[in-house]
């Protein structure tokens, strides 16, 4: 009786649930394949797809060390189906399968392949729940049921007691939930930052990003800079460094951008988590002994912790929470196409060039880049919210269905017209100066609102408040906006719609064919 135990690239853990505790448990085999469908039904970043073929190279090497029976599919192998189904079939038939156990995949494209697989293949399948989070879906419907707004804040709380971490007893650490005030600094221009850990390819890496470079050379985004953790313990030795060197200054330069300054103090981590090669628990425990132990203050290591505990589960939850059609949403009815500069580059409006820039360098922007430039700068535009969904699909090495559309779809865009967020994070010039050094480097000029070099963000505020007055105008966290929007002249909110529209004009649509 064996037992078929296909196992995804994202499924990278060593307790996962489809895996038997011990080798000898059973007569089973491991199948990890790589295979073209997956790289392919988007463009990805070549970066994502040579880190995850390296991981899982890695990975079945690990588990044959530990005496499970691996069978791996290589991407060049002659006889690779292309599918992660054909390849299923196919080992099947090798190994004379009797039942596939799998644990349940990220997201509803593969889960509805893995649905077909009982009639199609006339064996028992077993999908196991993904244990490597640490709110259960359940546990996460449970929790949402019968609320009006999925406020993160109210979730995380609740997280924060059922886990114990940063509590004291029923209370939480230092009589505060959230330290997030003390954690809206800019960086000074002056500011040092350690540097990031790089894990240089070894030669299995290196003949992935050969093959990597060979078959997907079209794809947006340099494989040049590489140096993602791929195995458990370089994953380890990342959030070890990052604990030591960059969480006592991660709060105080969360929100912070510098031109350069591709990381920060950001931790880095999501590629592993996202992959299983670090657990969300421990990150969290590692955190807060360094609070404990008085190594990091608790703004750095509370904000840590909320992304992890609060920001990642809360995201999971509402993926599988509000369903397929979440994707679909366009609240604002906006229809615009992608700005051909998301891809390129090419526009002068440095906070913008930065972004992709490091986007393209090292698959990675830090969470200030992707919300407050490249997100709202979508939405203060109007771009269809699929194509965004798209490229951040696609130029991120941590991009996941599951964890990327939440994101754009409830926090940057408001294309859910605020089942995740109590308003749009809509942001003119003036919020990206205070946060960043890009400004008095930008041929725009930031303290100009309207006119040919005034900062584009400026008038784009006040036409995108101003096109979606119906849509917005009664939410009371804009009432002062439109207070003032109300107060100005009609020749100067016509200045700021003119402003807006000349500028859009400009915008040259993407080319099709680089996201898929
Ligand atoms: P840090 O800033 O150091 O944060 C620590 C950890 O917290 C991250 O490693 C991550 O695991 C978690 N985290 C923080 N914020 C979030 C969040 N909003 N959602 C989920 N986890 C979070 N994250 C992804 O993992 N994959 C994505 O595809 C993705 N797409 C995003 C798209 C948009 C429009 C936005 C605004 C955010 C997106 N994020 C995504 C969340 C966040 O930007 C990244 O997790 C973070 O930048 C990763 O870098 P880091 O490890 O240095 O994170
Ligand atoms: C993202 C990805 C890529 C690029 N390639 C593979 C692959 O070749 N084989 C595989 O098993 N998984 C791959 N993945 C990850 C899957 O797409 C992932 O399991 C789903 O996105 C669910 O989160
Ligand atoms: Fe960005 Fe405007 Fe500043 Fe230029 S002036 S960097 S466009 S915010």
């Amino acid at each position: 009786m064996t037992t078929l135990i296909p196992l995804l690239g994202d499924q990278l853990s060593h307790d996962l649930s489809s895996l038997p505790e011990a080798p000898e448990d059973g007569d089973h085999v491991v199948l990890m394949m790589e295979v073209w469908d997956e790289a392919r039904y988007v463009k990805h970043h070549p970066q994502k797809i040579a880190l995850i073929f390296s991981a899982m190279r890695h990975f079945a090497a690990e588990l044959e060390e530990k005496g499970y029976r691996v069978d791996y599919v290589r991407l060049d192998d002659p006889a690779n189906s292309g599918s992660l189904t054909g390849e299923v079939q196919r080992a099947c038939e090798r190994h004379e399968a009797n039942a596939i156990r799998i644990t349940e995949a990220g997201e509803y494209r593969v889960m509805d392949a893995i649905g077909e697989w009982e009639d199609r293949f006339g064996l028992p399948v077993t999908i196991l729940p993904d244990t490597r989070f640490l709110c259960t879906l359940d546990e996460f419907f449970a929790w949402a049921q019968g609320r009006d707004g999925l406020r993160m804040e109210y979730f995380y709380r609740e997280m924060r007691r059922r886990t114990g971490l940063l509590m004291d007893g029923e209370e939480p650490v230092e009589g505060r939930w959230n330290f997030d005030k003390e954690n809206r600094s800019s960086a000074p221009d002056d500011a040092t930052f350690p540097e990031t850990p790089r894990f240089e390819p070894d030669s299995c890496t290196k003949e992935v990003l050969a093959l990597v470079e060979e078959r997907f050379s079209d794809h947006f985004g340099s494989l040049e800079k590489f140096a993602w953790p791929v195995t458990a313990s370089e994953a380890a030795e990342a959030l070890d460094h990052f604990i030591a060197c960059r969480l006592p200054g991660f709060g105080a330069t969360q929100d912070a951008m510098l031109i350069g300054e591709d990381f920060l103090n950001h931790a880095l981590l999501s590629t592993s988590i996202n992959l299983g090669l670090l657990d969300p628990m421990h990150c969290c425990r590692c955190a807060e002994q360094a609070y404990r132990d008085g190594k990091a203050p608790i703004e750095a290591v509370e904000g840590f912790i909320r992304q992890i505990l609060g920001w990642r589960e809360y995201i999971r939850g509402v993926y599988w929470w509000e369903g397929r059609g979440y994707g679909e949403e366009n609240f604002l009815g906006d229809d615009r196409p992608l700005p051909a500069f998301y891809w390129t580059g090419e526009t002068d409006m440095l906070c913008l060039s930065e972004a992709v820039r490091s986007t393209r360098d090292h698959a990675y922007a830090h969470h200030i880049q992707r919300l407050m430039v490249l997100g709202n700068f979508a939405m203060l535009a109007g771009t269809h919210p699929k194509a965004v969904q798209d490229w951040f699909l696609v130029v991120y090495a941590d991009a996941y269905e599951w964890v990327e559309m939440p994101n754009v779809v409830g926090m940057a865009l408001f294309a859910d017209g605020g089942k995740m967020a109590s308003k749009p994070y809509a942001a003119s010039g003036n919020y990206i100066n205070k946060m960043s050094d890009y400004c008095p480097s930008c041929p725009y000029k930031v303290s100009k609102k309207v006119g040919e070099d005034a900062c584009p963000f400026n008038a784009l505020y006040w036409h995108f408040l101003d096109r979606h007055r119906d849509k917005l105008g009664n939410n009371h966290r804009l009432s002062r906006v439109y207070s003032t929007w109300d107060r100005m002249h009609e020749a100067r909110r016509e200045e700021y719609r003119q402003s807006a529209e000349n500028f859009l004009a400009t915008l040259e649509p993407a080319e099709d064919g680089w996201a898929r």
